[in-house]
């Protein structure tokens, strides 16, 4: 199967769980995933980091869209209990390694990259979905920004080592990149 048909029967079935739960949103994404070490041929969600993202946990990415812009909820099952996690859409689909999620989506885009200046690298020009995990690894966050998303230009949401930095040269940054799903935002 190819990446395109598997990440379209990972939304059919996802609508199909909720019923039709959609309420005419058409296009917005959502996605359920198990997380898999990197080595299948069919990549929805991958672990770089078996002690704080399990093989086996589960991963839900919903996203809303509307006159007043988007909103992406990110919900965890399974992983490190206790563990404050950095989280963010990234610029291009997962894969076998971790930089291959790319950048930060940004809705204008620093000129320079990486970006870590904060007028750019900041919770309102992308989208940042920091989560901390209860006693039962299981944790969740959202995030509203006033804008939508370029055609396929956002790919992925990438779970980082540690909470999202903001000073200046570091903002954005949250630590190595532990796992990520594919998302198709529209
Ligand atoms: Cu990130």
């Amino acid at each position: 199967m190819s990446f395109a048909l598997s990440l379209l029967a990972a939304s059919t079935a996802a609508v199909t769980c909720l019923g039709g739960t959609h309420g005419g949103q058409a296009g917005a994404a959502d996605v359920n995933a198990v997380f898999a070490d990197p080595t299948g041929d069919v990549l929805r969600a991958v672990t770089f980091a078996a002690d704080a993202v399990p093989p086996g946990a589960r991963v839900a990415v919903v996203e809303r869209t509307g006159h007043h812009g988007t909103r992406i909820h990110l919900s965890l099952h399974g992983l490190q209990p206790g563990r404050t996690f950095g989280a963010h859409v990234h610029t291009q689909p997962c894969g076998t390694r971790p930089e291959d999620s790319g950048a930060h989506y940004q809705h204008v885009r620093d000129p320079e990259q990486p970006s870590t200046d904060p007028a750019y690298a900041n919770p309102r020009n992308e989208v940042w979905l920091d989560f901390t995990t209860d006693r039962r690894g299981d944790g969740a966050a959202s995030s509203s920004v006033a804008w939508h998303f370029r055609p396929g230009e956002a790919r992925s949401v990438v779970l980082h080592e540690h909470a999202t930095e903001t000073a200046p040269g570091r903002a954005g940054t949250a630590g190595a990149r532990l796992a990520c799903v594919n998302v198709p935002f529209e």
